[in-house]
């Protein structure tokens, strides 16, 4: 694209093609980190039939959404000094002078722009546990995933030309594109590299900031990372009993749990639980909003307690929990986890009886899924057929 001399002579060196495909290739990688971590945390909450997504390691939900958050907030200055770099362009008229492939183009930059800009800041607002809209936010950003990611492959397969001469060349050198300063004349402003090397560090501070919640011993830098490690038995809460509206109900000495499988139906007090054998499992919490907790569970084996009531199957398992409001009250475990002995109804967390916060009377915790996905104050566990 050519720019008008006036506006050409406006530029500072540094607003150029060399840090727009620079800055552009950064985002290109943390995008495509971005969707497919994105994608994985999709796939494993609502499942189509030919998705499995394995119990071991189970500490690998944790890393995928950790770096999903992670490098999603690292994604903002990079993309802050990408889009500095570029926007003067964006106050070249529009014309079919310039063609229609044109014409294009920048109406795909304008749906880039904008579905990136949504993303991110739907994403981190639900990081924040801010909803400041009326849209259920994982569908929206679900679907807008594919219109971002769809986008940055037209414009990177667009732009590919363009960013592999410039990449070709030294960043501080004189570009012969129209989009730059001109050649002659004094430099002006920041340098190239600085701009860049600004962006990297920006990159990584806004990323140390955040990484805390799911790295403990960067727990201390975590100034971003609104639930690290605070909580009752050393793990953050995400909902309490209190917003649930479970005080009553979980703490009721009338309280049971109701176990349905092959055929059968039991009835469990808490009593009756404790007084099975009792395993441990070290497993960690890990919330799509990134943060994470290393947790020491112990409890009734999940397999042990479908067995002690009827013969297992092999299918899904769905529980429920005492929580009536609310769009978490229950989950749904496939049978690799059913069966897997990391699998927990977990009675108690760092040795001690489960904090209602977290849970009590019990809770499903099983390996290598979002913490979503871990039941907690449960009412009910039934084999589907
Ligand atoms: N019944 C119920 N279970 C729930 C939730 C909920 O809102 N209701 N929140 C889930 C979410 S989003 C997470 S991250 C974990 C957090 O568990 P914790 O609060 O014990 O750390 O619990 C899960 N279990
Ligand atoms: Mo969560």
């Amino acid at each position: 694209m050519l720019l008008p001399q006036s506006l050409s002579r406006r530029l500072s060196p540094a607003r150029s093609t060399a840090v727009a495909a620079r800055t552009g290739v950064a985002l290109g990688v943390g995008i495509t980190i971005l969707f497919a971590t994105g994608l994985i945390s999709h796939l494993i909450q609502h499942p189509p039939d030919w998705f499995r997504w394995p119990a071991h390691p189970v500490w690998l939900y944790r890393v995928t959404q950790g770096t999903h958050v992670t490098v999603g907030v690292m994604m903002i200055p990079v993309l802050l000094v990408k889009l500095w770099s570029v926007y003067m362009r964006f106050f070249i008229k529009p014309s079919l002078r310039h063609g229609l492939a044109e014409l294009l183009e920048r109406l795909s930059v304008a749906v880039l722009i904008g579905a990136v800009l949504f993303q991110i800041v739907t994403g981190l607002f639900n990081t924040a546990q801010f909803y400041p809209w009326k849209f259920f936010f994982t569908t929206t950003h679900h679907a807008m995933a594919y219109v971002a990611f769809g986008a940055v492959v037209v414009h990177l397969a667009v732009k590919l030309p363009v960013v592999r001469q410039a990449l070709s060349r030294p960043v501080d050198d004189p570009e012969p594109d129209a989009g730059s300063a001109p050649e002659s004349g004094p430099r002006r402003g920041i340098s190239r590299r600085t701009v860049l090397v600004a962006a990297g560090l920006g990159a990584v501070v806004a990323g140390v900031a955040v990484a805390g919640q799911s790295i403990p011993f960067l727990r201390w830098a975590s100034l971003l990372a609104p639930r690290s490690g605070h909580g009752p038995q050393g793990v953050p809460i995400n909902r309490t009993a209190a917003a649930a509206a479970v005080t009553d109900t979980a703490r009721s000495p009338q309280y049971a749990l109701t176990v349905k499988v092959g055929g059968r139906e039991r009835a469990f007090s808490r009593a009756d639980l404790e007084a099975m054998p009792q395993h441990d499992s070290a497993l960690p919490i890990a919330c799509v909003e990134g943060w994470s907790a290393q947790g020491h569970w112990s409890g009734v084996r999940l397999r042990e307690l479908l067995a002690a009531v009827g013969e297992y199957r092999g299918g899904d398992v769905r529980f429920t929990s005492l929580e009536t409001t609310g769009i978490y009250g229950s989950s749904v475990l496939p049978h690799t986890h059913v069966v897997d002995a990391s699998t927990l109804i977990a009675l108690r967390l760092h040795g001690e009886d489960l904090a209602l916060d977290h849970g009590y009377p019990c809770r499903l915790i099983a390996p290598n899924r979002p913490g979503v996905l871990q039941t907690k104050w449960l009412k009910s566990i039934e084999e589907l057929s």
